[in-house]
C-alpha cells in the first residue's frame, strides 16, 4: 500500500530537519508554513495555528489569516517546579496569549505565538529544563501517570517510571536543539535505533497508575502500565495495557475509540524494556498508508491481545505471563489539602478547562506565580486539567489560602463534584479541527447538567463530564459518565454509560443535539438513574446497565440518536 505523505515528509526530512530552519526564519514570508514544515514542527512540540473567529471576516477585507503557533511543553507526570512554573509564566506574557493551558496529558500549552517569537519561545521552554521536543508527533509522547504527591515508594516509583520513559524515549536526532537552540549542525542525520528513519505511523502514549489512582485514563493509551503491589505495599510487578485511544471521525465506522487490553504481566523492574518492545510492535505494524487507522488500538482490535504478547514475547527473546484481570480502579479526589507524608502539604485547586489566565476578575494566573515566589509551591498538572500546588510547609497553609483567596480564585469547596471533574479540550478559536466550541462553552453546558442534578438533589454525585468540540476526543469523552462531543457548529453529540473510573467506553444516546438542550436531553435518564439506581450506583454505571436501547428509549422521541 502506498505509504501516506506524512511517511514521505518525515523520511525526506533527515532526521526532523525538513525545511524548518528556512520557513520559520524571521525573514521567511509570512502566511501558512509548507505542508512538510507544518507536519515535521509537530515533532518539535508546536503546531501552527489560526485564529478562527477572524478568519472569515479578514477573508471578506482581504486580509491573510492571523497566524500564530501553539506551543506544547512534556512534562511526565505534570510535574514541574516553581522555578520552572515562574519561566512557563513569563512566556505566557512575554511571547504568547497571557495564558498558559493545562492539558489532559498533564502537560502545558501556550497558544498565540507569533513566527518570530517561536524559536525564542521553545529555547526559553529549554532554559527551564524542560522541552517542547516530541511533546506532539509520531513518536512517543508525555508519560502521564497518577497525579498525588504522595511521598511513599509507590508514588515515588510511578513517578520515576514516568520520568525515565519519557526520556529513554526521546527522538534521538539533535534537530531540534539545531534549530531551536543554535546547536553545531552534524552533518549527517543521527540514527533513531528505537523509532527508525519514518519514526512511528502516530502517535503514542503511555500511562502509568496504580489501582488506587487511575486519574491518568491509563486505558485510553497506547500503552499502560498498572502498577501490582503485595500486602505490605511492595511493587510486585506490572499488567501491560495495550491499544486504548479515543480518536473516531463521526459516521466512519471504521474509526473507533478503545478501551486497551491486558496483554501480559510483567516484573517490577520490566517497564523500560516492554515499552520499547511496544513501540517497535507500532513501527513494524501499524498502518502507514492510512493515518485514520494507524494507530496502535487497531493492530490490537485486528490482531488480539495474544498475538500482541506473543510478538512481544519473540521481540524480547523470552515468554511474557499472561496477565491477571485488571482491578478495580478508584479516582481519589485531589483537589483541597493534603498531607503529603513528609510532613509537607499540596494543595490541590480546580481550574477551569486548564487555562490559567488573569480573566474575569479572577487572577489565577498572578495568584500561581505568586504562590510559586512565596512558599516555593512545586505545580503539578492533572489529566483532568487541575493543578496541585505540592510542598507547602505547614505554616504556609493559611497564607498560602488567603493569598489565592486575595486574587478572587475559587478554592475547590465553590465547586461541585461534576464541576471538579469536568475535562474540556481547547478547540475554537484555535484548534483547527474543531467542529464545535469546546472550552468555552464548558461553563454553560455545566450549568444545565447542574440543574438537573440540582432538581434530583443528586449535586453532590460524582458524575464525570467531557466535552470536545470534534470526535477526535481530546478530552476523552468516550470514556466519562457523560460524553459531549461537537458535531457540527452549536451542535453535540450526547454519550452516556462510561465509567467514573475509566474503564469502559460509553455509547452515543442523541445526535445533534443543540448546545443549550444538552441538560433538558440528559433529563430523563437522570430521573430514571435518580428512582431506579442501586444504592451508591454512579450515572455511567446504571446507564450501561440499562443499556444503549433502553437508554434511547427514556428520552424525549426527537432528540434521540437516529
Ligand atoms: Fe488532542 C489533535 C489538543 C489530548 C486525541 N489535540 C489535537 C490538536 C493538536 C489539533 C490538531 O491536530 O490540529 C489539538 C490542539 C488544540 C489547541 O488549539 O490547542 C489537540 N489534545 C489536545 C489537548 C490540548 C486537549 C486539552 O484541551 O487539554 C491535549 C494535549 C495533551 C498533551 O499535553 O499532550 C490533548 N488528544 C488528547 C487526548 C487525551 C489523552 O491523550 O489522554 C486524546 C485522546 C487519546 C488518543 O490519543 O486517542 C487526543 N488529538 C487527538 C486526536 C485523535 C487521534 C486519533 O487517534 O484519531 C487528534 C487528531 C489527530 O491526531 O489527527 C488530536
Ligand atoms: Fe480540537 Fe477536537 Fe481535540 Fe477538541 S477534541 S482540541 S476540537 S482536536
Amino acid at each position: 500500500m502506498k505509504p501516506s505523505g506524512a511517511e514521505t515528509i518525515k523520511s525526506e526530512s533527515a532526521g526532523l530537519r525538513g525545511p524548518i530552519a528556512l520557513e520559520i526564519a524571521a525573514e521567511a514570508a509570512k502566511g501558512g508554513l509548507s505542508e512538510a514544515a507544518y507536519t515535521l514542527l509537530k515533532f518539535h512540540g508546536t503546531y501552527e495555528q489560526f485564529d478562527r473567529d477572524t478568519a472569515t471576516p479578514r477573508k471578506q477585507a482581504g486580509l491573510d489569516k492571523e497566524w500564530a503557533f501553539m506551543v506544547r511543553v512534556r512534562a511526565p507526570g505534570g510535574r514541574l517546579t516553581a522555578a520552572q512554573w515562574l519561566a512557563l509564566d513569563d512566556l505566557a506574557g512575554q511571547y504568547a496569549d497571557g495564558t498558559l493551558r493545562l492539558t489532559s496529558r498533564q502537560g502545558v500549552q501556550f497558544h498565540g505565538i507569533l513566527r518570530e517569537n517561536l524559536k525564542r519561545s521553545i529555547a526559553a521552554v529549554d532554559k527551564a529544563l524542560l522541552t517542547t521536543l516530541a511533546a506532539c508527533g509520531d513518536v512517543v509522547r508525555n508519560v502521564v501517570t497518577t497525579p498525588a504527591p504522595r511521598r511513599d515508594a509507590i508514588h515515588a516509583r510511578l513517578e520515576a517510571e514516568a520520568r525515565r520513559l519519557s526520556s529513554a524515549l526521546l527522538p534521538k536526532s539533535r534537530a531540534h536543539h539545531e534549530i531551536f537552540l543554535d546547536e553545531e549542525p552534524v552533518g549527517t542525520p543521527e540514527a533513531e535505533p528505537l523509532y527508525g528513519a519514518t519514526y512511528l505511523p502516530r502517535k503514542f502514549k503511555i500511562g502509568l497508575a496504580h489501582p488506587a489512582d487511575n486519574t491518568p485514563d491509563v486505558l485510553a493509551n497506547d500503552l499502560g502500565f498498572v502498577m501490582q503491589t503485595d500486602a505490605a505495599g511492595e511493587i510486585t510487578g506490572w499488567i501491560v495495557t495495550i491499544g486504548g485511544g479515543m480518536g473516531m471521525t463521526h459516521n466512519k465506522p471504521a474509526t473507533y475509540p478503545r478501551i486497551a487490553d491486558a496483554v501480559a504481566l510483567i516484573g517490577p523492574d520490566e517497564v523500560l524494556e516492554v515499552a520499547e518492545a511496544v513501540v517497535r510492535l507500532s513501527r513494524d505494524h501499524g498502518d502507514r498508508s492510512d493515518r485514520k487507522h494507524a494507530r496502535l488500538k487497531y493492530v490490537l482490535a485486528e490482531r488480539g491481545a495474544e498475538w500482541a504478547r506473543e510478538r512481544l514475547s519473540a521481540d524480547l527473546g523470552r515468554p511474557l505471563a499472561p496477565p491477571p484481570p485488571l482491578p478495580r480502579f478508584e479516582i481519589p479526589d485531589h483537589l483541597g489539602w493534603h498531607e503529603q507524608g513528609d510532613g509537607n502539604w499540596w494543595f490541590g485547586l480546580h481550574v477551569p478547562a486548564g487555562r490559567v489566565a488573569d480573566r474575569g476578575g479572577i487572577r489565577l494566573r498572578t495568584a500561581l506565580r505568586e504562590a510559586a515566589l512565596a512558599f516555593g509551591a512545586n505545580p503539578i498538572a492533572t489529566s483532568i486539567q487541575d493543578v496541585l500546588l505540592a510542598d507547602i510547609r505547614p505554616e504556609d497553609r493559611a497564607a498560602l489560602e488567603a493569598l489565592l483567596r486575595s486574587h478572587d480564585v475559587p478554592l475547590p469547596e465553590a465547586f461541585t463534584p461534576v464541576a471538579r471533574n469536568m475535562i474540556a479540550c481547547v478547540a475554537l478559536p484555535t484548534c483547527g479541527q474543531s467542529l464545535a466550541e469546546g472550552e468555552r462553552v464548558r461553563q454553560p453546558i455545566l450549568d444545565q447538567v447542574e440543574r438537573e442534578l440540582g432538581r434530583l438533589g443528586l449535586l453532590g454525585e460524582r458524575v464525570s463530564l467531557r466535552l470536545t468540540g470534534c470526535p477526535n476526543g481530546c478530552a476523552r469523552p468516550y470514556q466519562g459518565d457523560i460524553g459531549v462531543v461537537g458535531k457540527s457548529p452549536g451542535m453535540y453529540v450526547v454519550f452516556v454509560g462510561g465509567d467514573f473510573a475509566g474503564t469502559r467506553l460509553n455509547f452515543p444516546i442523541a445526535d445533534k443535539v443543540p448546545l443549550d438542550r444538552v441538560g433538558a436531553t440528559l433529563a430523563p435518564l437522570l430521573d430514571v438513574w435518580a428512582a431506579r439506581r442501586d444504592p451508591g450506583e454512579g450515572f455511567g454505571d446504571f446507564c450501561s446497565r440499562l443499556g444503549a436501547e433502553a437508554c434511547r428509549a427514556e428520552l424525549v422521541p426527537s432528540i434521540a440518536a437516529e
